[in-house]
Formats: C-alpha cells, structure tokens, sequence
C-alpha cells in the first residue's frame, strides 16, 4: 500500500482563482466532454465507470456504473441526474471544499454523467446553508453555458442538457437520497419506502440516478485517463483515489486525497500526526454513523472490506480524532442530541427512541445515577439501540446507534467512572484544540 497522496480531485485546489472555468480549462478542463462527445457513446460511459470500480463516495459505497446501468432506458418517460450535495455528516468536509475550490470538475462530471444515463436534465441539490458554495456552483454554471458545456446541441452534438443548482433548507435527512427527492419536489424532506429505487422511480416518478459530488467529481479523470488508470489505484475491491477528511485532535487537519486502502497511520503521518504530547484514543472512520474504532485499529487498511471487517463501515472517510483528554461520553451524548435534532420524525424507533436515548447519555455522563445502578443503565442503552437498529425507516436511526453502542464496548468502564466520580472526571478544557 501506498502513502503517498495522489492528488486528482484536489490537484488544482491551490491554482489561482482555481474555481474559474478559465483555471479549469487551462489545466485540460472539459477535455473528458469533448472526448466523451465526439468519441464514446452513451453506453461506452457506463462500461468505462464500471470497469473503473468505482464505488459511490457518500457512504454506502454502492457500484457507480452498476447504479447507471439500472436506468431502464426502454421507459418512455425523462431521466434525471441528481447530486447529492447536502454534505451534512459530522466530520464530513470534502464535497463542500472541492465545490468551493474546482466546482467546474462537478459541472464536468455531471455533463458526463447525465450524457451516459441519457438525461436532459440534471439537479445538484446543495447544503442550504452553505450560501458561499451555492453561489460558487451558481456561477460555475452560468460559465458553463456561456462556454458552451451547458444547455441546447452541447458542442454541436445533438446533445441538450440544463443543469439546476438548488438550495435545500438545512435539514440532515434531506441528504438521505428519497427524502433530497421529496424535498426537491417541494415536499416535506422525509424519506419513501424502497424499493422501488430512485433509479427506476425516483424524481417526479422517473428513472433517476443520484450520487455524491465526489463520485460525480470522479468521472472526468476517469473518462480522460481510463478506467485502468483509475482502478490500478487502491485495493483488489475498493479502487481509486478518494478524499479523506481529518480533523480534531492533529497537527494539521484538512482534506488528504490519497487511495483507498491507506491506513490512518499513514495519514496521521501526513497530516503532522496526533497534537504534541498526545496520544490517539478514539476514532471514526466515516462520520459520526460509522462506529468508533480504536487505536488498535491504525494499520487497519481504510477500504471498504477491511472497515467492514472490524466492525464499522468507511462511510464518507470523516476521520474525526480524538486523543486521551477527550471524554468518549461527552462526545457520544453530543453526537446523539444531534440525531435527535435532525430525526425527520416519521418512524417511531428513531422519534422517540433518540429521544430516550439523550435523556439516559445525559443522566450517565452527569453522574446523576448511583453507581450500583451503572450496569442496568448500560443495559437499558444496548436495549434501546438494539430497538432501533434495523427497526428504523431509514439510515439515520441506525447511524445513531452507532457511537453508542461502539463506545460502550470499548470504553465501557469510562461509562461508570462517570458514576463513581458523581460526573464527568474528565477537565473540559484539555480536550479542547487550544489547550
Ligand atoms: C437500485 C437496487 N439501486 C441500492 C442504490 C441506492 C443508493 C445506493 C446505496 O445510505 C450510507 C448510510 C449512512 N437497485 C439498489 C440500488 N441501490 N440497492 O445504492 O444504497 P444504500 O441503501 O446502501 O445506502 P444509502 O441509503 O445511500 C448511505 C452512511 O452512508 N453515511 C452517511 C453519510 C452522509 C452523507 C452526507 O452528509 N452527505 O454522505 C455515513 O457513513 O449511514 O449507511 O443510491 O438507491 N437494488
Ligand atoms: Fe425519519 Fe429517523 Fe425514521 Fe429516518 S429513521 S425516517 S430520520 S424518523
């Protein structure tokens, strides 16, 4: 395995106004399209991302080509593109950079996308309260058109194609595929039951592929450089490069852009290592979703099978580090009053039981239960998130169960020092960055 970065996405990021479509294409922006337009058909698009191994960046990891390849093309209705752009998961913060930095590889790779799927009609479905990122997407698009990329006969094709930049309202779930489709049907954002799946009814009950911006952003260096390019990068099942989010407790947070398969050693190492005079105690791999690991878990290859294997899931690779000052309660509690916040309220598991949850973290991470009591109310948690793991409408209450029942299996005894202590025994301050 590699550990050196390989820089694809974010090898123009330091470019001088990096976000403009003269930038971009003075670095061989939009070659891929006129590539795409003028050599490969529909079809050959699809062969080219599934051949490349591309897997979707938002978290479920599901095959690009394979999701494109359920569009039934025989329906005699219209087909959509739709980007999920409502990057919201705790410790997530790659697509909203890379749309800040080079938004016109989005455009790119939509224009590419929604040619392979034959769609005429393509929706990046933003983040509502990252008004700076729309603003940049609104004006890489109006570039685009004017440019010619965007709108009737695209470069004298045949080709029509008119992309929309819209604004969800700042509601987590509406980054759950269904729910962004409700929502940008003017609904209420809450998820629908699948199947059936966007790509056979999705918007407006038409054929519609969604994915994550980076999995979009991905498609123009493969169609430029191939797919055998692309899946010479990272492991036998989980290829290509990827962008890793690090933050908290290092040296030097920020987005690496290294393939699949590195390990958070060699991460850590890029990013100037775990803050002076520390030691790493807990981690997620993929967001707040994915469960806690450990450090026993460093040289653990970050793909999707190895993550799998241990017990947690890659997710969006939000690597969110904490060191020994941290207090795992605190920081589970936290996570959880966020669950309960952004739970859509349509499923009871998920209402009501995030709900329990915060009041009983709440009362263990106070020390308000008497010590003698710590085990039953540990017992009563598990109960709880086992209710709602598998019995939830959707991901989102699975999710919450997540730091919860990975924190108590390995922190365990902190859970009832907070009760022999009557409190937190840890000081708040040290575990802050600056202190
Ligand atoms: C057609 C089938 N399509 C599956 C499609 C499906 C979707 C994709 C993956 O959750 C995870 C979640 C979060 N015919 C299909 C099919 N598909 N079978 O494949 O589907 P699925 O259900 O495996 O996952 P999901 O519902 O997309 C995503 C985790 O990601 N997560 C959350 C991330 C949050 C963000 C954000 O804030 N932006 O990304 C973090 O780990 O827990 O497990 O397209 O239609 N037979
Ligand atoms: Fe809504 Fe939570 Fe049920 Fe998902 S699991 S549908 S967010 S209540």
């Amino acid at each position: 395995m590699t550990d050196t970065l390989t820089p694809v996405l974010t090898a123009n990021w330091g470019d001088d106004r990096s976000w403009s479509l003269a930038a971009y294409e003075a670095r061989g922006g939009y070659g891929a399209l006129r590539k795409a337009l003028t050599e490969l058909q529909p079809d050959d698009v699809i062969t080219m991302v599934k051949d490349s191994g591309l897997r979707g960046r938002g978290g479920a990891g599901f095959p690009t080509g394979m999701k494109w390849s359920f569009i039934p093309q025989d329906l005699p209705k219209p087909k959509y593109l739709v980007v999920n752009a409502d990057e919201s998961e705790p410790g997530t913060c790659k697509d909203i950079p890379l749309m800040m930095a080079s938004p016109h590889t989005l455009v790119e790779g939509v224009i590419l996308s929604a040619y392979a799927i034959r769609a005429n009609h393509a929706f990046i479905y933003v983040r509502g309260e990252v008004l700076h990122v729309i603003r940049r997407l609104q004006n890489a698009v109006r570039e685009a058109y004017a440019a010619g990329h965007l709108g009737k006969d695209v470069h004298g094709s045949g080709y029509d194609l008119d992309l929309v930049i819209h604004a969800g309202a700042g509601a987590y779930i509406c980054g759950e595929e269904t729910a962004l489709l409700d929502s940008l049907e003017g609904r209420r954002g809450q998820p629908r039951l699948r199947p059936p799946f966007p790509a056979v009814a999705g918007l407006y009950a038409s054929p519609t592929v969604i994915n994550n911006v980076e999995s979009i952003a991905s498609v123009p260096a493969i169609v430029a450089n191939g797919a055998e390019w692309f899946s010479a990068m990272g492991t036998e099942k989980s290829k290509g490069h990827v962008i890793y989010s690090l933050s908290g407790h290092v040296k030097r947070p920020g987005q690496y852009e290294a393939p699949l398969g590195i390990t958070l050693r060699e991460l850590l190492d890029l990013g100037g290592g775990i803050r002076e005079g520390h030691e790493l105690k807990f981690w997620t791999p993929g967001g707040s979703s994915t469960p806690l690991l450990t450090a026993e878990h460093l040289d653990m290859p970050l793909d999707y099978e190895s993550v799998g294997a241990a017990g947690s899931m890659l997710g969006t690779r939000a690597l969110q580090i904490f060191d020994e000052t941290t207090c795992v309660v605190r920081a589970v509690l936290r996570w959880t009053e966020f669950y309960k916040h952004e739970s859509c309220g349509k499923c009871t598991p998920c209402r009501e039981g995030t709900w329990w949850l915060v009041q009983n973290l709440a009362k263990m991470e106070a020390g308000t239960i008497a010590p003698e009591d710590g085990e039953k109310m540990l017992a009563l948690l598990l109960d709880q998130c086992d209710n709602i793991l598998g019995r939830s409408f959707c991901a989102l209450g699975d999710g919450a169960t997540s730091p919860i029942t990975s924190s108590i299996q390995y922190f365990r005894e902190e859970y009832l020092a907070h009760l022999t202590n009557r409190g937190c025994p840890f000081d708040p301050v040290a575990s802050t960055l600056f202190a």
